[in-house]
């Protein structure tokens, strides 16, 4: 038990870390509204990342060459591979995957607006690596930085792999521009639908963006959710104008964005149907897994195996 008195010098000690701009480490203590705050938000990161997997996943089967299909495969990959980096990192703050993901199915945790938006067209998978991976960097950037060590540590690799992510959507948008007048047409219509959506992923205005001041405080964000949607409009401008597609001007619809958040969206019910299915179908896969650790452990000859059960 720690008295009051203790406490106060712990949460000094704390913030003195972060006003040094040092991390937080998964053995040092916190104040739970910070471990709170901090499993929301890596969470919810996470969970975007795995259910981001769908929109573009639905065009693997459709993609128009080989060379289309291999990039798109990867790309998708990789956002599973960033999805298991930040269930790893919330692990390290006491909360497990099996928790995360039934929080997820249930409703109680959130995942980015932006992935209750169909892709419609193969347009879109280029529209969605230049747009929402861009996006994705701007916001993500800043959060190398973070801090809480496994958050900002795991950042790093996904920054480097979301930077490939986002221009290989230019490149492919880059190509359909350069083709059909057609294959402009879907390009502009594509860009249209997702420019929104893709300011939006920077959540609410400051004004209306209940977390923002107390996670600048503990160092968690480091700028404001506006700051950060203008730094993208200012390096996208030039992009477009580069490509030759006009970004629409109108105003954001933050009733719309709201809708979207509390599962009123064009895709909602889809995405997490789909996660769920796939989470029930393996389950199978996790007992074995389990099973075999469990095995692994007991057996006298357990210290014999490495961690991917190969004999060392
Ligand atoms: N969508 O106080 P605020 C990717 C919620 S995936 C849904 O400003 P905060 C990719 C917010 O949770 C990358 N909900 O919140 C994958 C809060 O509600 P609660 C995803 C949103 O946390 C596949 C309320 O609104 N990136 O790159 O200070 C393929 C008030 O907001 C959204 C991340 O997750 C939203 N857009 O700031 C391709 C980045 N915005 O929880 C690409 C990490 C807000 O209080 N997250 N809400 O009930 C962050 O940086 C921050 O959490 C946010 C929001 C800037 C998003």
């Amino acid at each position: 038990m720690t008295s009051a008195v203790d406490e106060a010098q712990l949460e000094a000690g704390f913030q003195a870390t972060i006003d040094r701009k040092d991390r937080i480490e998964p053995r040092d203590w916190m104040p739970d509204a910070y471990r709170r705050t901090l499993v929301r938000q890596v969470a919810q990161h996470a969970h975007s990342e795995i259910i981001g997997m769908q929109p573009e996943g639905s065009w693997i089967g459709r993609a128009p060459s080989l060379r289309r299909k291999a990039i798109l495969l990867a790309k998708v990959q990789d956002e599973a591979g960033h999805g298991l980096y930040l269930y790893s990192a919330t692990e390290t703050l006491g909360v497990s995957r099996d928790e995360l993901t039934e929080m997820l199915i249930s409703g109680r945790q959130k995942y980015s607006s932006i992935f209750n938006y169909p892709a419609l067209s193969y347009a879109d998978v280029g529209t969605i690596g230049w747009l929402v991976d861009g996006a994705a960097i701007c916001n993500q950037v800043p959060l190398c930085r973070t801090s809480f060590g496994p958050y900002g540590r795991a950042m790093i690799r996904i920054c480097k792999e979301e930077s490939f992510h986002q221009r290989q959507g230019y490149e492919l948008l880059m190509t359909m521009m350069r083709g059909t007048d057609e294959q402009r047409a879907m390009v502009q219509e594509s860009v249209n639908r997702f420019w929104k959506p893709a300011l939006m992923m920077f959540g609410p205005p400051d004004a209306e963006s209940a977390n923002t001041e107390q996670s600048m405080a503990w160092g968690i964000k480091t700028h404001t959710n506006d700051e950060l949607r203008a730094r993208f409009i200012e390096m996208t401008a030039p992009q477009a104008e580069a490509l030759g597609v006009t970004l629409p001007d109108n105003e954001l619809d933050w009733d719309e964005f709201w809708t979207v958040v509390k599962g009123g969206g064009p895709c909602n019910e889809q995405r997490i149907a789909h996660r769920k299915q796939a989470w029930d179908d393996g389950a199978w896969v996790r007992e074995a897994a389990a099973a075999f650790a469990g095995l692994d452990t007991s057996s006298p000859r357990g210290s014999d195996y490495s961690i991917t059960g190969r004999q060392s």
